[in-house]
Order: structure tokens, then C-alpha cells, then sequence
């Protein structure tokens, strides 16, 4: 089946021009995209375009991923071969992190069909919802979704912001919320999966790189902090009379950094801090902060993890305020297929393995089907940042590598 013809050639930096001006954010810099936000559905509408121009019909599962589906002729699916990423965006983050992999799967797509080679499987370009666990708070909710990470329950309960629930804003959004949840039958089909993504560090500037093959993902998870104190006026009451749940916050905060300063290749961050109610001329009644976790060795972040909450727990008491700690999100450290690794590898002859600190799709569904990676050089080495950047010919380089990669996959390498 010949490429139908879809005008000019696609570029990935030409793809990511074409969805610049959606999800930028004027107050934060950068792009905030949230999952099922006007800007994370108009990027949905955007890559449906782009696959049925290209003649490809999109089917929505049911946790709301996009699946574009390249048949054979046959229609036959079994061991087919996925690759994409996710649209969804940090608060103020690049415009990389997720659509570089959606591109760069377009254009693998059209140098694929150009090339008409013999191929034994169909192919799917995927879209992940939640990836970045922005707004309900649980990291690569979709693909945890269909791979039974998550309970539906537990899924459907979470809450945004502004206090909707996935439920709700699912069913907005068209799903059927009772009907989210595992999708046994369709991993079963599946044979591998390849997701491209910017390099969200300098190990590519080290290497003088312009790709990589991934090697692991280090296990990560959240955890929510909430610190009671009693809310009161900022000038009537006397600071020995006070149970002020910020500066209870503020030393846990520097505590958790020394904690973790503490333990080799251990990361920690607090990133969302918020006062309840917040105002400038009040004492805060309630402070709820975030903390990120992560190490290679899932035992050193358990025990950080619980280092923290007893210190956090101390200072509490020590502030005369109460604490709240709760689990939101946990992923254990994942090594991709070696298998599949190694033939991306014969592949890409040269491409260095590059570990990553950041979570991703492929990472949840690792565990149930043969997953990889392809990283891109990113010249700064920042992510979840405005700076994100991936030089137009890298960008280039790696869905090229993509193709040739998912060629060989599709000819039945193993
Ligand atoms: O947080 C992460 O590591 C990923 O970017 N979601
Ligand atoms: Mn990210
Ligand atoms: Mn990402």
C-alpha cells in the first residue's frame, strides 16, 4: 500500500511548529497542557488530522489513549508493534517532553510507507493520556490504567484541583467511567512497544550523541504532605501564640533536601506548595506539599521515603501542628527488554544505552509487553522547563532512527 499523499514532506520540527501556539502558557512560560484541557484536546484533534490525512483511522480506548492503526492487509493485529508517547504537559513545561515522540511516529510513518517494505505486522501510533500526572496527580494514569497498575476504583476517585474527579471529567470527555480499567485483550495483541523521547539530561551533550537507546527507568513516587496549624491574622496574634503549619512546612522542606543529599544518586524534590487559604495578611490553617522520590535501588527510596515521614512527623509535633501523609504514586525501577533493546541496537549500530531519573509510558507497560526507548539529544539538558530544546536536525536524526528501528521490528527482527 503505497503512502497516500499528505502534501508536503513532514518534518518533526515542521509537526511541533504546526502545534506551537496551543497550550502556551503566558504566566509560567513554557506550556501547560493538562490532561482533556482545551490545549491537550486540540493537540488530540491535531494528531487525528495528521494520521487521517495519512489514511489511518483512530480508535479511542477505553481510558481515552488514541490508537492509529497502520493494518496489514489482512487486518490481522496479533504481535503488533506500537510506538508513540504523550500530548499532556507539566505546568509550564517544554515543547518536547511527549509530542517530540508523537511527531517523530508521524514521521517514521511516512518514511516507513515510502519505503514500502515487506512487513509482517500492523502498527499502532499511540497517545497516552496522564502521562505527567498533572491533573489527577497519579504519573501515566492511561497506560497504568490499561495495564491494570491502577485500580479503576482508585482511578476514578482521584480528584483535580478544583475538585473534579477523573470520573466526571472522563465521562465529559466521553468515556464510559464504569468501563475504565484493564485492557487484557488488546496487550495480548501487542508484540512491542518503541516510544521516542527528548533525553531529559546531558548524557547525549556527553556522549556528543544525537541519540540513545534506553536502558532503565529509575523507580520514582509521590507522596502528598498535608500539615495542620491553627489559620489566624497575621497582626492580631503574637508569633509565641502561634501553630503556623508554613514554617512547619519550611523546615520539613529543607530536611527532606538533607535527607536526601544524604543517599548517593538520591533525588527528592518539593515542587507544589500550597497554603490553605492562602492569603498574604494570614496565618495558613493548612499547608499540603508534594514530594517526588526517586532512586535505582526501590529499597533506598522506601527508606528515604520513611525517613522523611518521620522526620516531617517530628517537626510537626515540634510545631505544635498535625500531619497527613499520603502515597499518591509509586513506580518501581524498570530495565527495558533486553531483548528488544538489543535489536534496537543492531539496528542503530553505535547508539550508546542511556539510563533515565524520568518516568514514562513505556516504563509502565515494560511490565507487560517488550518495551524500549529512544532518547534525542537535548542540548541543555533541562526538562519540565521552558529551556527544553532538541536541535531541528537532531529531532530530525532521531525519527529517522525511529524508522529504521521500527522497519526492521515490522519486517519480523527480533
Ligand atoms: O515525572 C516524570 O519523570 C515524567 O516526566 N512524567
Ligand atoms: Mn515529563
Ligand atoms: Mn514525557
Amino acid at each position: 500500500m503505497t503512502a497516500p499523499d499528505i502534501g508536503s514532506r513532514a518534518t518533526v520540527s515542521g509537526l511541533l511548529r504546526d502545534i506551537a501556539h496551543l497550550g502556551v502558557d503566558s504566566r509560567r512560560g513554557g506550556y501547560s497542557r493538562p490532561v482533556y484541557s482545551t490545549a491537550e484536546l486540540d493537540l488530540r484533534g491535531w494528531f487525528i488530522a495528521e494520521v487521517e490525512r495519512r489514511g489511518l483511522t483512530v480508535e479511542t480506548d477505553r481510558n481515552g489513549a488514541l490508537w492509529a492503526w497502520w493494518d496489514l492487509p489482512s487486518g490481522d493485529r496479533s504481535d503488533a508493534l506500537i510506538t508513540g508517547s504523550h500530548l499532556d504537559s507539566v505546568p509550564g513545561g517544554g515543547q518536547f517532553d511527549g509530542p517530540l515522540g508523537v511527531a517523530s511516529a508521524l514521521v517514521a510513518l511516512d518514511e516507513l510507507r515510502r519505503r514500502d517494505l515487506p512487513r509482517e505486522r500492523a502498527l499502532a501510533l499511540v497517545v497516552f493520556p496522564e502521562e505527567e500526572g498533572s491533573r489527577f496527580g497519579v504519573a501515566c494514569l492511561g497506560s497504568r490504567l490499561m495495564a491494570g497498575a491502577i485500580a479503576p476504583d482508585a482511578a476514578r476517585a482521584l480528584k483535580d484541583p478544583e475538585g473534579n474527579t477523573f470520573a466526571d471529567v472522563a465521562k465529559a470527555n466521553g468515556l464510559d467511567p464504569e468501563g475504565i480499567g484493564p485492557e487484557p485483550e488488546l496487550l495480548a495483541s501487542l508484540g512491542a512497544f518503541v516510544e521516542l523521547h527528548v533525553e531529559q539530561g546531558l548524557g547525549l551533550i556527553d556522549l556528543g550523541r544525537p541519540i540513545a537507546i534506553g536502558g532503565a527507568i529509575l523507580g520514582h513516587g509521590r507522596w502528598r504532605i498535608s500539615l495542620y496549624g491553627q489559620g489566624n491574622h497575621a497582626g492580631t496574634t503574637l508569633m509565641a501564640d502561634r501553630r503556623d503549619p508554613m514554617i512547619a512546612a519550611a523546615r520539613a522542606v529543607v530536611a527532606i533536601r538533607d535527607a536526601a543529599k544524604r543517599r548517593p544518586n538520591a533525588r527528592a524534590t518539593v515542587g507544589r506548595l500550597q497554603p490553605v487559604p492562602g492569603g498574604t495578611n494570614v496565618i495558613a490553617s493548612r499547608v499540603d506539599f508534594w514530594i517526588d522520590v526517586r532512586h535505582p535501588d526501590d529499597a533506598v527510596t522506601a527508606d528515604l521515603v520513611e525517613e522523611i515521614r518521620r522526620t516531617a512527623e517530628l517537626i510537626a509535633a515540634e510545631e505544635d501542628c498535625t500531619m497527613e501523609f499520603r502515597e499518591e504514586s509509586l513506580s518501581p525501577t524498570v530495565s527495558f527488554d533486553a531483548g528488544l533493546s538489543a535489536q534496537l541496537g543492531r539496528s542503530l549500530p553505535g547508539a550508546p544505552v542511556l539510563d533515565t531519573g524520568a518516568g514514562h509510558d513505556a516504563g509502565v507497560l515494560a511490565a507487560k509487553l517488550p518495551s524500549a526507548m529512544l532518547f534525542v539529544r537535548n542540548p541543555n539538558g533541562v526538562s519540565h522547563s521552558p529551556e527544553e530544546y532538541v536541535e531541528d536536525a537532531d529531532a530530525e536524526i532521531g525519527a529517522a532512527a525511529l524508522a529504521d528501528a521500527l522497519a526492521d521490528l515490522l519486517a519480523g527482527e527480533r
